[in-house]
């Protein structure tokens, strides 16, 4: 060995332990988009910091609930929004098979359920309680919903028990579900011209309460097993009584074989967190500002340095 091999071998030694982490895979990190514009914008946020790292990153457009046998399977790589509400039994029932692993919590608390803007209460006092909203169901009818009252739900991917909710607390509702997101704010922009009363699916964190004052519906409290165990809840005859989470989580998730295939990207999924706050703007600039995803992502990074560098640290 020459002099010059000899110190290249040295200073090679001399600076491996300062390497924390093998080199990440040139495949793909494959990233899953949905139907709701925070998921979409985040989902793009965390890809464009995944690129800057150097990675390849590819987006696919699937399934909310199908999403986390994919993930179990690793045809997709990750998941950023895991809402407790809409996807908690589809996550725990991939978790029991699995495969995908529970990357942490953002530091955003959720809620998926029921909800008017506040003029409805005009029409409808007793509001929130759900069984002051049943007794005043007729307010809620429609052309489509006859005499019972309407139920503008989700897209039909997002929650899928709405109807069986209704019969489990025997409301005189009809479920009827929005062809997409787009199409809730398009009924309830449609109903604050007239200050009609309407009920629809909505969530926080979301742009819309920034832009509607409103409230969810309370219906009986969730409880662990409402949706598994008939006997929980208030009938005893039936799954789905209660309301979702009041206080939900908002969870990462990933395939199990990420941390070995991308360890430096999957350092950098462990620590990442929202807010509340950063995921209702991250839906603003989409639902209101009317920017495409993409650039929504860059305009955010551009603003939020101090928030997402440190991310990327060794610690
Ligand atoms: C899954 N979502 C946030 C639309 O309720």
């Amino acid at each position: 060995m020459n002099k010059f091999t000899t110190a290249l071998a040295t200073g090679v030694l001399a600076f491996a332990p300062l390497a924390a982490f093998a080199a990440d895979s040139d495949d793909p990190i494959v990233i899953p988009i949905h139907n709701w514009s925070s998921q979409i914008v985040m989902s793009n946020v965390v890809g464009q910091i995944f690129e800057e790292m150097g990675n390849n990153v590819e987006f696919v457009t699937t399934d909310s609930q199908a999403v986390y046998e994919s993930v179990r399977l690793g045809d997709v790589t990750l998941e950023m929004e895991v809402w407790e509400g809409a996807f908690g039994a589809s996550f725990r029932a991939a978790m029991e098979k699995g495969g995908i692993v529970d990357v942490g919590d953002h530091n955003a608390v959720t809620r998926e359920d029921w909800w008017y803007p506040m003029w409805t209460k005009d029409a409808c006092p007793g509001l929130p309680s759900w069984e002051a909203l049943n007794d005043c169901a007729a307010i809620f009818a429609t052309p489509e919903t006859g005499d019972k009252g309407r139920y503008l739900d989700g897209p039909v991917d997002w929650l899928k028990h709405g109807q069986e909710r209704v019969a489990a607390l025997d409301m005189d509702f009809v479920v009827v579900n929005a062809g997409s997101a787009a199409a809730l704010w398009a009924a309830i922009g449609a109903a604050e011209a007239n200050k009609d009363p309407i009920v629809v699916f909505n969530w926080t964190p979301n742009f819309a309460e920034a832009v509607w004052p409103g409230e969810f519906v309370e219906f009986p409290e969730w409880v662990e097993g409402c949706d598994k165990d008939a006997s929980v809840g208030p009938n005893p005859d039936a799954l789905y009584d209660c309301g979702n989470p009041a206080k939900g989580y908002m969870k990462k998730a990933a395939w199990e074989g990420m941390e070995a295939k991308w360890p430096a990207a999957y350092n950098v999924l462990t620590k990442i967190s929202f807010s509340n706050a950063q995921i209702a703007e991250m839906a603003k600039m989409v639902d209101i500002d009317e920017l495409e995803p993409e650039e929504a992502a860059e305009v955010w990074l551009e603003a939020n340095p101090d928030v997402w560098k440190p991310w990327l640290g060794n610690s």
